[in-house]
């Protein structure tokens, strides 16, 4: 293909004719048709991937770059004045996701379609996805992200179903967005839609009429479900998405020559947390609609469905009252009490079955009992799974049980965001480590090249000029680019702990106030969306946006220190935040973070993590060694034991530490209520003193001294570059190709 040619064709015009809006659409078609052509025959088994989630980032670069021809464009626009960064900036980013489980999703399809695995991923077509974040009075606020442009990278489909509910259906849509991988096929995200959604019904930020299900039902990702009615929302979602993958997945598998007895020779279902739990009583009656009787049909889907667990939270593990199934989904009733009545004969442990004394129905229980598969997504996770959340259920299934540490895309996290770093890779090492990510180890026998290591530290100060300027420019922040970048970018929730980062500001202003002036200037960088109902978090967001306020008007301390809450954290900003990162803060209560993945992707852009040994950053410390992370608090074991034993009190931390209470205190003193919100903020504090579940007191002394430590360790930049390279060098294991590789030979089997 001449790429100009077709370019120009596309346009109907010159090339340096042309606006960025018509590049792009020209581009998006150009790639959409190559895409198309790159895809291949079915093998005979098929992972179908369904998600409520797929946060996929923009996709025009990315899939540039794994159709290969990402170089000869960005050359092509140069030679005709265009720069290929501002045709990016009229690409909208679809939201379809919360954070890192809808992330993991989207990596795992570039990985599944990178390996050449015949896959799809399964899921909803939000039409406003997640809300947009604004600040205004230091307040977040939300309102709609329209992302479905005309043209679009959604292409619609003959294929639809019809979808039962209690009083009326639904006749779907299915839309499609090509999956390109990296010199490799070209795979499907299959998003279900109903064509009578109306956007017109938003009212003021994200309100909306819950009960109107025929106009609302695929508008928003999952909202609020403080309430009732958003809570029967979330069911009617589910439903409508598990209903329309199992009739899909029949079909296909039918299509092959499945005779229903041996789906599992066809299919491999992976459910992706809870919310798609549905899909196996579903499957269960339309398999029994057709022919089968209720053990042959039970039998069969438990051969098909494997479970992943996400989250140790108490809280996110969704049980549903029977009744608000009953109101909804009548016809999944019967046969979720076949199940639990199965459960109930084999084991007396109430704590096992799947409808409780109250009449809950626990999600989780009716994937463990029948699936096949149940995994956690890192080593820590897992064993914290096996030995206490889920431990009666290993007891009964040890050899369901298994690990998949979760892993990232190094086309769209290294090659895509962090070019230059590519670039110097492949001048060092080969580019073998593009498809093969364990030879970035090639990199160790380079830690004492004096050349390499400058080249490291001036990336690094290239990707923060770039971060600095693409910051002034969208939200009018201004970065000392000669400082520390300290990030912690995350969804915002207080086991994540951003408060314990602010505490750590505020200590920070107190000692530059009394004349400890720190070697090298600080940005503490911060980037979190709170989700809408959750009062504490967006009060939290409130006090860092005060601190940002009050630091960086000091004239006495913002030279030395400064706070930067950028506003609507995303993908997109995560691309450009992550290469320009020295410090990743991965700073989660022991035990509660599954495992992270944006911990993955800072280390593999040559940041060093300041991290509890939690998630998947237990295994980062392992592959790096202490010299090269950052490590405190307390251990998983010793919180698991202080939840056990109720013996945390975070009164007599504050008590005992000045530096604390201090700190604290300033929280309601009177710089800080002279730009902030007097219950706000009193309501943090009082959290904190009161409760602070989550122990931020406990590894308080602990944090501040490690991150000084890291800190006073900056000021060497050799040594700094070292930790970088050790950093970047043992990312390998945290390629989503790994990760994908090891569902396909344990669990997959395709
Ligand atoms: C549940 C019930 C009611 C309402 C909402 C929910 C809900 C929604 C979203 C529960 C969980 C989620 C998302 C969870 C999530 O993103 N988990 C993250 O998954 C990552 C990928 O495995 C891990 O790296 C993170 O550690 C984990 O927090």
């Amino acid at each position: 293909m001449n790429l100009e040619l077709t370019l120009k064709e596309k346009l109907g015009k010159e090339i340096k004719e042309s606006s960025n809006t018509e590049l792009y659409h020209a581009l998006l078609t150009l790639v959409q048709e190559k895409a198309e052509n790159n895809q291949k025959a079915e093998g005979k088994k098929k992972i179908y991937y369904i998600s409520a989630e797929f946060l996929i980032g923009k996709l025009l670069s990315n899939n540039m770059i794994n159709l290969g021809i990402y170089q000869e464009v960005k050359e092509l626009l140069a030679q005709n004045g265009k720069d290929l960064c501002a045709i990016e900036e009229i690409e909208v980013e679809p939201s379809l996701g919360n954070g890192g489980l809808g992330r993991l999703a989207s990596c795992f399809l570039d990985s599944i379609a990178t390996l050449d695995m015949t896959g799809a991923g399964i899921g909803l077509n939000y039409h406003l996805g997640l809300f947009k974040q604004e600040f205004e009075n230091r307040v977040q606020k939300e309102t709609v992200n329209p992302w479905i442009a005309n043209p679009s990278w959604l292409t619609k489909t003959q294929i639809g179903y019809p979808v039962q509910f209690k009083d009326f259906s639904l006749q779907s849509t299915m839309y499609e967005i090509a999956i390109t991988g990296y010199e490799g096929r070209t795979n499907k995200l299959q998003l279900f839609d109903v064509d009578t959604v109306d956007e017109s019904i938003v009212r003021e930020g994200i309100a909306f009429d819950k009960d109107d299900i025929q106009k609302n039902l695929t508008l928003f990702l999952y909202p609020d479900d403080s309430d009732e009615k958003g809570r029967l929302l979330r069911i009617y979602q589910q439903y409508f998405m598990v209903s329309n993958a199992a009739q899909l997945i029949l079909d296909e598998c039918i299509k092959k020559g499945s005779n229903l007895y041996d789906l599992y020779d066809y299919a491999v279902i992976q459910i992706n947390d809870t919310h798609p739990t549905m899909v196996i009583p579903e499957l269960i009656r339309l398999l029994t609609n057709r022919g089968l009787n209720m053990d042959d049909a039970i039998a069969v889907v438990s051969k098909t469905c494997a479970y992943t667990n996400h989250t140790i939270l108490a809280e996110a593990l969704e049980t549903w009252p029977i009744t608000y199934l009953k109101n909804v989904v009548p016809q999944l009733v019967p046969i979720i009490e076949v199940l639990d009545d199965k459960v109930r004969r084999k084991y007396a442990d109430e704590s096992v079955a799947i409808i409780d004394r109250n009449d809950n129905v626990h999600m989780a229980h009716i994937d463990i009992h029948y699936g096949f598969s149940v995994n956690g997504v890192a080593a820590l996770h897992t064993e914290i799974l096996k030995d206490t959340e889920l431990h009666n259920f290993f007891e009964i299934y040890p050899e369901k049980f298994n690990n998949k540490t979760n892993g990232i895309t190094f086309r769209r996290w290294l090659l895509h965001c962090n070019p230059s770093l590519a670039d110097a890779l492949t001048q060092w090492i080969g580019d073998g480590y593009k498809k093969d990510a364990m030879e970035l180890e090639k990199l160790e026998a380079l830690a004492s090249k004096d050349e390499v290591l400058d080249t490291l530290l001036a990336i690094k100060h290239d990707n923060k000029e770039k971060l600095a300027a693409y910051l002034k420019e969208t939200q009018g922040l201004i970065l000392n680019e000669n400082s520390i970048f300290d990030i912690q970018i995350k969804r915002l929730h207080e086991y994540k702990r951003q408060q314990m980062n602010a505490l750590y500001v505020i200590y920070k202003y107190q000692q530059i106030k009394a004349g400890n002036i720190p070697e090298t200037p600080i940005t503490v960088i911060f980037g979190a969306k709170a989700a809408p109902a959750y009062t504490v978090a967006k009060e939290i967001i409130h006090l860092i946006l005060c601190l940002q306020e009050i630091v960086n008007n000091d004239p006495e301390v913002s030279p030395y220190l400064n706070v930067v809450m950028v506003e609507n954290y995303n993908v997109t900003l995560a691309e450009k935040l992550i290469p320009a990162c020295d410090l990743s803060e991965q700073i989660s209560l022991a035990s509660k973070e599954a495992s992270g993945t944006g911990n993955m992707k800072f280390m593999l852009n040559g940041a060093v993590t300041l991290g509890t040994d939690d998630g998947a950053n237990v295994e980062i410390h392992e592959l790096v060694g202490d010299e090269n992370i950052y490590v405190f608090g307390a251990s998983s074991e010793e919180v698991i034991n202080h939840y056990k034993n109720s013996d945390y009190c975070s009164r007599d931390y504050y008590n005992q530490n000045e530096d604390l209470k201090k700190a604290v205190d300033f929280i309601t003193g009177e710089e800080m209520l002279a730009v902030g919100d007097v219950q706000k903020l009193n309501h943090v504090k009082e959290e904190l003193l009161n409760k602070d579940w989550f122990m931020t007191f406990l590894d308080f002394a602990d944090y501040v001294e490690k991150k000084e430590e890291a800190f006073a360790d900056f000021t060497d930049r050799k040594s700094w570059a070292v930790k970088m390279l050790h950093n970047i060098s043992k990312a390998g294991f945290f390629s989503s190709d790994r990760t994908i590789a090891e569902y396909n030979k344990d669990i997959w089997k395709l």
